[in-house]
């Protein structure tokens, strides 16, 4: 719609506006009497439409208006707060890009705003006496952004890396004194004391390159795979020292590497000889709330894709680390530890042992440490929401017990979460250490409104400090990786989890006017994968974990409920939708099975299998879990469904998890990922690695792992009945042609292979956490302005919100706090 509105990229919406209400002046005048009558409100994009209909009857009069560039500022908003006689636009023309403006309805006079005036009038819906105060507190992280270039179209947002390596590139370039910086970078290089790369009799530019010239012609003369011990001392002789290579040839490579760094930069260049450079040893990993563990754990509250994600992930650090390390020459043994919370009450899992050796890896082990207060450890586990209060004194322990543990600092740390990138963010500011953050979601995206209507859910959810820890996080990260696109920066018609920290206010506490820039090279895409060891195509006969097929037979088709399961499949012979989650409102397991209770054409082509939580809510202490675990029992007797539903307890097996998959292959069936929102959304891609055609949300990741249609479906979780019946379409589609099942198979599985793999991850990251270490260094002058800001934003707004969590009963009966 509207793209023919005659509107350029170099027009502002506040030059272009009155000219096309003018235009419509007529319908217009209508249209925003309409709007401002209800008085003082937020309308979203299909209020505005609904009411634009509502004003102008005529179809062809508001095909005109719609057509126009009017058209197009009203499909491009996200909001219009109304205060009369004024509707002020927040307009999102492209990822990342914002204008606002003020359109008095009664003369139709328009007036460009700045995002700080549009929050202070979008609060005048809610808290006039905060909107009007002269001196609010207003939170601008845009005021230390001097010094940093940015990324500036949409499409490069993500690609952080790359353009920070052209901006180190045009720095580093011109003169040796240019060039002075990454001389230091490397002086400082060492392991445990020890020196690499090279000493201090390179003190300057000229002789490094001196250096490396004479090193060059004599290393290059010598067979390519000549260890590095038979020429040592010759090295040590022109100041080099260990981590150049492990032979001859490796050691030639690094060099010209750097001496084309030195004489003629270039991005590429830069990368890879930042790629090889030995910068990082040992990695520490938060992941605070949950049950964070290698067995028993997963579907408990707070519990899930983010632990197979770590654990996937150290296995692909640790063995990318132990290659680049050998490559370097150098024998030192990598160390990750995933740092998490020791919880005593472990309900049968291992969350109460204080260090455990991570499988199928070397040298990499889950610390644990627990929650204290004034009155001891904390015995239970507290759901993520109410986690705040204990992270600060988490964090000191922690840190004491890794520098213990790894025999000094890491080299790296990545926070996970908000409560881990908080308490990363603390100890990478502390330390002086490169810090990274993950968010796996940004829980403000997934309540509408959450930000305005924060003091009506902060008694539930604590917003207010976790929208200030996520604020304190993703400021002080060197890098943020993502697993998608959409994470950052949204798609065309809706804003990035990042994106909306761009400017948000929290009326009573703080405006906060400038969040964060997705344009700031700092961020970085790097999608996650699935171990394809346990989640590979149903087709590979011979690697079927046939083993587990008695007890996969009995999970799904045994008539008796037990505290496994409950319903049963009539039918054996129909293909089966399957879900698996947390039993969340958000991922929206109950709205599935509502869909299917009404959609009988689907009904009658398959049946439904559910995993996810528990089935008797007294077993639950999670307060979302409880209300779905009674709207899934009133849906199954609604709609009557037993005989064609199964409803499967929390599956904490993942080598059993993956052949269940394929088994629901087998039976010619799909899996659907139904949530109101997903971050990234791991079942997709364990499904899909299964040979599963897959149906998944398209408000989150999945829409961008999934092309629509080619590699599975999307499906809007906001329309139960579109969602029902594609689903019911595609079986329709696969009884007339069963060819048709097997290519979405298989296009889903190549979509994987050329997207979603942990050792593209690995490469990655590591070479993000080399580049940035450098980066770091280069702004530091920016870098400390910043973090001053931050500490004063934590010990002055954060402390306070923390200090308002309620505590848990036993610990409030005992009315202590930590310290
Ligand atoms: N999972 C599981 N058992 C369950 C529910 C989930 O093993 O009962 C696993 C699932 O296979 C996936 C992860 O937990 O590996 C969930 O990740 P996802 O990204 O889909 O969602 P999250 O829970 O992180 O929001
Ligand atoms: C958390 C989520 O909610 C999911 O969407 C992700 O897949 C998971 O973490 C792993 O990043």
């Amino acid at each position: 719609m509207a793209s023919g509105s005659g509107f350029k990229r170099s027009d502002t919406i506040a030059d272009c506006m009155p000219e096309a209400l003018r235009q419509s002046r007529y319908h217009m005048k209508r249209c925003f009497a309409t709007y401002t009558s209800k008085g003082r409100r937020l309308m979203k994009i299909h209020n505005l439409m609904e009411e634009m209909e509502r004003s102008i009857h005529d179809k062809l009069e508001r095909a005109k208006v719609l057509e126009g560039l009017l058209g197009y500022i009203l499909c491009s908003t996200q909001e219009a707060a109304v205060v009369p006689p004024f509707v002020a636009f927040a307009v999102r023309p492209n990822p990342g890009y914002w204008e606002f403006v003020k359109v008095n309805a009664e003369d139709l006079s328009v007036d460009g705003i700045t995002a700080a005036e549009y929050l202070k009038f979008k609060e005048l819906i809610c808290d006039e006496k905060w909107a009007t105060q002269e001196y609010a507190f207003e939170v601008d992280f845009g005021a230390f952004e001097y010094s940093i270039p940015h990324v500036t179209l949409s499409s490069s947002i993500g690609n952080g890396r790359t353009y920070v390596s052209k901006f180190i590139t045009s720095k580093l370039a011109g003169s040796s004194e240019s060039a002075k910086p990454l001389l230091d970078f490397l002086l400082a290089l060492n392991h445990q004391e020890e020196k690499l790369m090279i000493n201090d009799t390179i003190n300057t530019v000229a002789k490094l390159e001196a250096a490396l010239l004479v090193a060059d012609v004599f290393v290059s003369a010598l067979p390519k795979d000549t260890p590095y011990q038979k020429f040592d001392q010759r090295f040590v002789e022109w100041g080099f020292e260990k981590g150049w290579g492990d032979t001859a040839e490796t050691v030639t490579e690094t060099m010209r590497s750097l001496l084309e760094v030195l004489q003629a930069p270039d991005p590429a260049n830069m990368e890879k000889f930042f790629s090889r450079l030995p910068t990082i040893f040992n990695i520490v990993i938060f992941s605070i709330h949950g049950y964070f563990g290698q067995a028993d754990v997963l579907g408990l509250p707070d519990t899930g894709g983010q632990v197979v994600y770590i654990l996937d992930q150290v296995k692909a650090l640790e063995d990318e680390l132990l290659l680049r390390i050998k490559k370097q020459g150098l024998s030192v043994k990598p160390q990750i530890l995933v740092v998490t919370r020791l919880i005593p009450d472990a309900r049968g899992t291992k969350c109460n042992l204080e260090l455990e050796p991570i499988l199928n890896t070397k040298h990499s082990h889950i610390l644990r440490v627990p929650f204290t207060t004034e009155s001891g450890v904390l015995r239970q586990w507290v759901s993520r929401f109410d986690i705040y209060p204990y992270l600060e004194k988490f964090t000191m322990d922690a840190t004491a017990k890794i520098l213990e543990h790894l025999e000094g600092k890491p080299d790296l740390i990545i926070g996970n979460y908000t409560d881990g990138n908080l308490a990363a963010s603390l100890m990478a500011s502390k330390l002086g250490v490169t810090q990274a953050t993950i968010a796996h979601a940004l829980e403000k995206t997934k309540y509408e409104d959450s930000d305005i209507k924060w003091k009506e859910l902060d008694p539930k959810y604590h917003f207010s400090c976790q929208f200030t820890a996520d604020l304190i996080a993703m400021n002080s990260a060197d890098f943020i990786i993502t697993s998608t696109y959409q994470e950052i920066a949204g798609s065309k018609d809706r804003p990035g989890q990042y994106e909306s920290h761009t400017a948000f206010t929290l009326p009573g506490l703080c405006r906060v006017v400038s969040g964060i820039n997705v344009f700031d090279p700092k961020f970085n895409i790097a999608p996650p994968g699935a171990d394809q060891s346990l989640y590979f195509p149903y087709t590979q006969k011979q690697k079927r974990l046939t083993s587990f097929h008695p007890a996969i037979e009995e999970l799904l088709y045994n008539n008796q409920d037990n505290d496994e399961h409950y319903g049963f499949l009539a039918d054996r012979k129909k293909p089966i939708i399957f879900s698996m989650a947390r039993l969340d409102i958000v991922k929206n397991i109950t709205g599935l099975t509502e869909w299917y209770g009404k959609n009988k054409r689907l009904q009658n082509m398959v049946n439904l299998v559910v995993v996810a939580g528990f089935f008797d809510p007294s077993k639950s202490k999670d307060r979302e879990e409880i209300a779905e675990i009674k709207k899934m029992h009133e849906l199954i007797n609604k709609y009557q469904l037993k005989g064609q539903i199964r409803w499967i307890a929390a599956q904490t097996d993942r080598v059993r998890n993956g052949e269940l998959y394929r088994c629901i292959a087998d039976s010619r069936g799909a899996f659907v990922q139904p949530a109101l929102y997903e971050a990234f959304g791991l079942t997709v891609v364990e499904a899909m690695n299964c040979g599963l055609p897959t149906f998944a949300t398209n408000q989150g990741g999945p829409a961008e792992i999934i092309v629509d249609g080619v590699s599975g479906f999307h499906v809007d979780p906001n329309n139960g009945d579109e969602a029902s019946n594609k689903i019911a379409d595609f079986f329709e589609k696969c009884n007339e042609n069963p060819e048709y099942w097997n290519k979405i198979s298989t296009a889903g599985l190549q979509r994987i292979y050329e997207c979603y793999t942990w050792n593209i991850y690995a490469t990655r990251v590591l070479n993000m956490g080399s580049i940035y270490g450098f980066w770091r260094q280069l702004n530091k002058e920016q870098k400390q302005a910043t973090q001053r800001y931050i500490q004063m934003f934590y010990n002055l707004q954060f402390k306070n919100l923390a200090k308002n969590v309620t505590l848990p009963t036993e610990i409030q009966q005992q009315g202590k706090r930590p310290e």
